[in-house]
């Protein structure tokens, strides 16, 4: 007998981490629904390749209407919950919005969940943004919150409304700490991917220099690949949680710069110049998270090493760069 196929929902999906845990889920026969906001530009990028296989469905996290309207129309069993506005930089600029999305929006899932049908397990995107200036190294899941930007304070919002909502209504919702993760397919804006597209310019003749902010911040880097599967693993326990999902490593921004240089046969300190636009009005320092829970529940852990994320970023995006110039297309940042 053929069993049926589990369908989930992603929030998000456009993003890095959607299209990998799309990858995931798709990989373990999962029916995947990927919810879209509308915008006057198709945003498939990063899922160019499952874009037959995903079902793309229109709602948006600041309308509640449209969530209840998704899961009563597609009955998923699992609603992951990636959808934020998730630059750190742009929720000083953009504060209100970045709550209505990254804070309220949470509340509108869980709610339209909650209303819907209470069964779905439902997995929070939190974040080690939460712990900004932290009070403890390496941060766990105890470990206090104390955020340092619009983001971080919505992100804690996010945070306890899931578990308020798990502990209120016994509904099965997990929520997810998780440390940087990054990849080729990273936002252009966020540090790795600005360096390792920085690189691959400087290399092939585009550029000279990159301005950068604050080099001396340290986080704890891993690999997005990696990550989504603890994300499903937390959806796949008996009991919801919350799980710091980390490498347990931290290296500062001055030490990916050097290694993405060095790759491609550079010195960073030729081309590196710090620009205050990129400083941040409060910083968060220090990041290293302690993956033990993970580890032991969940049987989680990364594949990738800081040297391996780095090199194979640079890889990509000298690639990309390369058949950029070959088709006359401009350079993307
Ligand atoms: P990302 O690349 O910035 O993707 C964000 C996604 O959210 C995009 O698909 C975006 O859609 C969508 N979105 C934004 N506002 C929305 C709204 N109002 N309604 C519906 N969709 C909306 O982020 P990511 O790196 O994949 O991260 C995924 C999640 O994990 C985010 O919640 C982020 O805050 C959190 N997180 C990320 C990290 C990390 O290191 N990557 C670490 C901890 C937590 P468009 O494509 O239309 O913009
Ligand atoms: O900055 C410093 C910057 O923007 C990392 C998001 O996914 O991870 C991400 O947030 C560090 C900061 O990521 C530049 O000041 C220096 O200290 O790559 P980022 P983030 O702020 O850590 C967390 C876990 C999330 O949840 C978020 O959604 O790098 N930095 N110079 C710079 N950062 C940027 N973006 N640009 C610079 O030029």
């Amino acid at each position: 007998m053929t069993s049926t196929p589990k369908r989930a929902l992603i929030t998000g999906i456009t993003g890095q981490d959607g299209s990998y845990l799309a990858e995931f889920l798709l990989a373990r026969d999962y029916e995947v629904v990927g919810m879209v906001r509308r915008s006057s530009t198709v945003n498939f990028e990063r899922l160019g390749h499952l874009q037959d296989r995903i079902e793309f469905v229109p709602g948006d996290l600041l309308d509640e209407v449209s969530l209840i309207h998704l899961l009563r129309t597609h009955r998923p069993a699992e609603v992951y919950n990636l959808a934020a506005q998730s630059f750190v930089q742009t929720s000083f600029s953009q504060p209100v919005l970045t709550a209505e999305s990254t804070a309220l929006g949470v509340t509108r899932v869980l709610d339209a969940i909650r209303f819907v049908d209470p069964t779905i397990r439902f997995y929070q995107a939190s974040s080690s943004e939460m712990f900004g200036k932290v009070v403890e190294v390496p941060q766990r899941e105890s470990t206090p919150f104390y955020p340092r930007s619009p983001y971080g304070v919505a992100k804690v919002y996010g945070h306890w409304i899931t578990v308020n909502y798990r502990e209120s209504y016994g509904l099965h919702a997990s929520s997810g700490i998780l440390f940087n993760h990054e990849s080729e397919r990273r936002g252009l804006e966020f540090v790795t991917r600005k360096i390792s597209y920085g690189v691959a310019k400087i290399k092939l003749g585009l550029a000279d220099e990159l301005r950068l902010g604050n080099l001396e911040a340290q986080r704890d880097w891993g690999y997005a690949g990696d990550y989504v599967e603890a994300m499903w693993l937390m959806l796949q326990q008996d009991e919801p949680g919350d799980y710091v999902v980390a490498t347990g490593e931290t290296h500062s921004v001055r030490e990916f710069c050097e290694l993405a240089f060095a790759h491609a046969g550079l010195d960073y300190r030729d081309h590196v110049v710090q620009d205050e636009r990129f400083f941040r009005p409060a910083e968060v320092d220090l990041l290293v998270g302690d993956p033990s829970k993970a580890r032991q529940v969940l049987g989680w852990q990364p594949r990738t090493s800081f040297p391996e994320l780095v090199q194979q970023m640079v890889d990509a995006d000298l690639e990309l760069v390369r058949s950029d110039l070959e088709r006359h297309r401009a350079p993307r940042l």
